[in-house]
């Protein structure tokens, strides 16, 4: 079956937490601090398989979690980290954060790795906050949570040729004649109910054809199978538009030109300027021959005659097929989609509905790791905010004596001209 949208959940592993530990040693009362540092969480990393073109194994599997860091150890040994957790996806896979829908990447080419949701980092261990000053830090970091979001995955097949037409016209029948693709062919409309892709093989060098299901009148307003298909044409470099000359279908092929013509020009740019070669096809039947020159007249468009069925006239399509793919220029690539998505860089003061004063940005992830409740870690990170500028940031905006100040999951509470944990005394009037 072909699917070509999914909505997935992505979540980067967790950080190990730092641990908390002292060196024991014989005959040495009370060693150092010698707590080690927590694994990082794995990434969720998509990879663009060129065996995949769909995207139906997202409809079994819609939970993607990568492994979590484990926690540090005491004699500073370090948790492990998380494997990553690898995800196949087909060429031509756009990936878009459901919340906004904003596009993050555009995976065409074979054996590119993102990175869609990134592990947490781990936390420090109390071995790393040991200073002049501190001799026995008695807390560490947290791990850090991974990245967590919704996806929304749309296949763009990648085909250099688009085969477009009403139902019954030979679209499938050519593809089969020329490829090992398989689609299903018929004697009625809508046989092809999917997008195919065959590789064709036999002109000087090979080229990706695309067979869509027809077109009908009033496509782009649902008639027919719709064109939902004509995404999966978006990115070819030239249409291949057959004609039905056969005098028994009772189909006017100048007729059937102009309304497929109109329907690509309502699903718009890029297709609706597409160059297209205009082939009529089932020029074996009685009659059909005889129509040739009439059909290219009145369409203002040169034709090639052929028979997807004897094999007639396929080599003229074929050959002239090719010399227009090489004079088209190669398709605009995709943007490179950066492995990683950048972290935030800097930081700002925002005014929350209740008065309080919230911190974004960059300073956000050493929140997460700091082991909220613990006095001296919370002392720890206050003092890492005076040397990053946000104690003087805050004092801008005149904080009243007591505002809360939170930051990710946290809160301290201005005081002094400073930012200092919250005491019992806060906690009783918050
Ligand atoms: N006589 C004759 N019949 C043909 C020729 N090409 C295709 N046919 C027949 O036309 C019918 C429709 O062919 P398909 O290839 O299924 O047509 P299609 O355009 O893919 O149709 P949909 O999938 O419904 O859009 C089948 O019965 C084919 O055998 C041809 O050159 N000559
Ligand atoms: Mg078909």
């Amino acid at each position: 079956m072909f699917v070509d949208e999914a909505r997935i959940w992505v979540e980067g592993g967790r950080g190990g937490d730092g641990a908390v530990a002292f060196r024991r040693e014989k005959y040495v009362p009370r060693g150092g601090p010698a707590g080690g540092d927590g694994g990082r969480g794995g990434d969720v990393v998509f990879v663009v398989d060129p065996g995949l073109n769909t995207l139906l194994d997202f409809q079994h599997r819609r939970h993607f979690r990568a492994e979590n860091g484990a926690p540090g150890e005491g004699a500073n040994r370090a948790g492990r980290s998380g494997e990553d957790l690898e995800v196949r996806v087909p060429p031509g896979t756009r990936v878009f954060r459901e919340e906004d829908g904003t596009l993050l990447a555009d995976l065409t080419e074979p054996g590119t790795r993102w990175v869609a949701a990134r592990g947490g980092r781990g936390g420090k261990g109390n071995a790393r906050f040991k200073s002049s000053t501190h001799q026995t830090p008695r807390f560490a970091e947290r791990g850090e949570p991974g990245e967590a979001l919704w996806l929304r995955l749309e296949l763009v097949l990648l085909a250099d040729v688009g085969l477009v037409g009403f139902p019954n016209v030979g679209k499938s029948t050519l593809l089969t004649r020329w490829s090992a693709a398989r689609p299903e062919v018929a004697d009625y409309p809508f046989t092809t109910l999917t997008p195919h892709l065959g590789v064709v093989d036999r002109f000087d060098r090979p080229f990706v054809m695309a067979d869509v299901p027809g077109l009908i009148e009033g496509a782009h307003e649902g008639q027919g199978l719709g064109d939902r298909f004509l995404r999966h044409l978006s990115r070819t470099r030239l249409l291949v538009h057959l004609l039905d000359l056969s005098p028994y279908s009772g189909r006017d092929p100048v007729h059937d030109w102009h309304v497929v013509r109109r329907e690509l020009a309502a699903w718009g740019e890029p297709l609706a300027s597409r160059p297209e070669i205009v082939a009529v096809n089932k020029i074996d039947l009685p009659e059909a021959r005889d129509r040739v020159a009439a059909v290219a007249a009145a369409i203002g468009h040169p034709v090639f005659p052929i028979s997807a069925h004897t094999g007639e006239g396929l080599d003229a399509l074929g050959w002239a097929i090719r010399q227009a793919l090489d004079r088209l220029p190669p398709p605009p690539l995709a943007a490179p989609t950066p492995v990683v998505r950048p972290r935030p860089v800097g930081f700002a003061v925002v005014r929350e509905p209740d008065g309080a004063l919230r911190v974004v940005g960059d300073v956000e992830g050493r929140a997460q790791r700091t082991a909220w409740g613990n006095h001296d870690a919370e002392a720890f990170f206050a003092e890492y905010l005076r040397r990053r500028g946000v104690t003087a940031a805050l004092e801008a905006e005149a904080p009243e004596e007591g505002t809360p100040v939170r930051v990710g999951p946290g809160e301290l509470v201005w005081r002094g001209g400073g930012l200092v944990p919250v005491d019992a005394a806060d906690r009783a009037r918050l």
